[in-house]
């Protein structure tokens, strides 16, 4: 009986020690408050969530989670699904398709990729024509 006990109370604490409950932040892609609200109430709705919060200057989500119940990885798909680039796994496009016009942060991103140095051309093309003229006589 005695090993018994001692048998749950080992189990216990290695079911204890393997629910932990970690942060971690990883990238996430998204441009305006909505992205945010979007990002953080999927994140959240995951089993083993305890806290998401998102930084939109940093884009990165930082995720307070149960790692006995959930992965980064589980979290990064649901929000990839929603349309948003979360750590590795890019959004398909589809889903990105499906995003409000202020949150297709690849086509503003795209845009301010045209912002570019003007290049002068400067075309000096002087011919000097200084014909040596032969003499005949
Ligand atoms: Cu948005």
């Amino acid at each position: 009986m005695k090993k018994l006990l001692l048998l749950a109370a080992t189990l216990l604490i290695a079911s204890l020690a393997n629910a932990k409950v970690v942060e971690k932040t990883f990238t996430v892609r998204g441009h305006c408050g909505m992205c945010k609200n979007r990002i953080e109430t999927a994140a959240k709705g995951v089993e083993g969530v305890q806290d998401a919060a998102y930084d939109l200057q940093a884009q990165s989500l930082k995720l307070t989670y149960d790692t006995a119940k959930t992965s980064p990885r589980k979290v990064q798909k649901i929000i990839a699904a929603l349309g948003y680039d979360a750590g590795k796994i890019k959004a398909p496009q589809e889903a990105y398709d499906r995003l409000e016009p202020c949150c297709k942060y690849r086509e503003i991103e795209g845009v301010n990729m045209h912002e570019h140095g003007e290049g002068h051309m400067h075309g000096e093309g002087h011919q000097h024509g200084e014909g040596h003229g032969h003499h005949a006589e």
